[in-house]
């Protein structure tokens, strides 16, 4: 057991030890996703202060008004990955294709796939928001402007995690070793260790849906939340409902309490409205290695191989036993049995 308060470098080089043939970069990496943490976590923390608030007045690839902060954060995290020799290819929520860092392409051996300030739409009411981040081995080669490098598979996810800004700032991240929470002091300007080895429990006791999207629901949809509504002690039915409306406060929640998120695919949107890529894959990584669960109600979210960029898929996320019914009932014709719950 690791003391409580040790920092996030310190954890990052302890855990670099485990991996003799570690270089080192990727626990630079990972500091690195801290510091843009700390300087996106500073603006979130004045936005209503300073005139970040309010919208540009451009639109991002998915058509929604980017919102100055998220701008800001994006910015943030080019700056700081710029010339840090470590990144060649950064991939993000807000820009529509991959940038390439030339100057870093040389050397750099990663790929940061991040959605940089998500849940925006909670920035004017001060309700929490997050960042998302997803990191891959580099292609060999040039391979870095194909497809081929930024179309990958999320089992081969060399680490990610989150970052929830609210009443704290908390970065969340695993490299394969576990799952870690860390939580800044802003006295000191440190994230320091707070949740180590996060485990989600096997099964929870809330669900989180946009209960609003309820009629275009497919029907296995509305059997599964009309289930989980039923009154049932034995199965520990009915679960209570909760749902901030932005991915990373929602997941956050769901992996210290277990229970289950779901943004499934619908009448209107099949294939719901997360991204795989820097959303559904990097959360995916975290609550596995936490002993969780995450598909799209018929496959593992680590299984997919993207075929766009951007590409949105249903989610299924939390604990494991949650999700795994979910995904029974999503298979089903019929209403599976209350033998489903132990
Ligand atoms: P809805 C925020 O815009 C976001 O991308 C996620 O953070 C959040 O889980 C989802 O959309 C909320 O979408 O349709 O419920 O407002």
């Amino acid at each position: 057991m690791t003391a409580k308060g040790l920092t996030l470098t310190r954890h990052i080089l302890l855990e670099q030890r485990a991996h003799p043939a570690a270089t080192g970069e990727l626990s630079t990496l990972l500091a690195q996703i801290g510091l843009a943490a700390k300087i996106v976590a500073r603006a979130v923390s004045r936005a209503g202060l300073v005139d970040i608030l309010g919208v540009t007045d451009e639109i991002n690839v998915h058509g929604e008004e980017i919102k100055r902060l998220d701008e800001y954060a994006n910015q943030t995290f080019i700056n700081v990955f710029g010339h840090s020799g470590l990144v060649c290819t950064l991939v993000s929520e807000e820009m529509e294709k991959p940038r390439h860092l030339p100057e870093n392409c040389a050397q750099g051996k990663y790929i940061l796939f991040f959605d940089p300030l998500d849940g925006s739409s909670n920035i004017d009411v001060n309700g929490p928001i997050g960042t998302i981040f997803s990191i891959h081995h580099r292609m060999s080669g040039h391979q870095h402007e194909t497809p081929k490098e930024w179309l990958r598979v999320g089992t081969d996810q060399v680490a990610a995690g989150y970052v929830v800004y609210g009443p704290g700032t908390i970065l969340v991240y695993t490299a394969g070793a576990g799952v870690h929470g860390f939580t800044l002091d802003p006295t000191i300007g440190e994230f320091l260790l707070s949740h180590e080895n996060i485990r989600i429990p096997a099964r929870g006791k809330t669900y989180s849906i946009n209960e609003g999207n309820s009629a275009l629901w497919q029907p296995q949809t509305r059997t599964f939340v009309d289930y989980l509504k039923e009154p049932d002690a034995g199965t520990g039915r009915p679960y209570s409902s909760r749902y901030v409306g932005a991915l990373v406060a929602d997941f956050h929640r769901t992996l210290l309490h277990g229970g289950i998120f779901l943004y499934p695919g619908d009448i209107k949107k099949p294939q719901g409205k997360l991204r795989l890529l820097y959303e559904a894959a990097p959360l995916a990584f975290v609550v596995e290695q936490a002993g969780g669960r995450a598909g799209t109600g018929t496959e593992r979210i680590m299984d997919i191989r993207p075929t766009d960029l951007h590409q949105r898929v249903p989610l299924l996320i939390g604990s494991s036993e949650d999700v795994a019914m979910a995904e029974a009932f999503a298979q089903s014709r019929t209403k599976p049995g209350p033998q489903m719950r132990k």
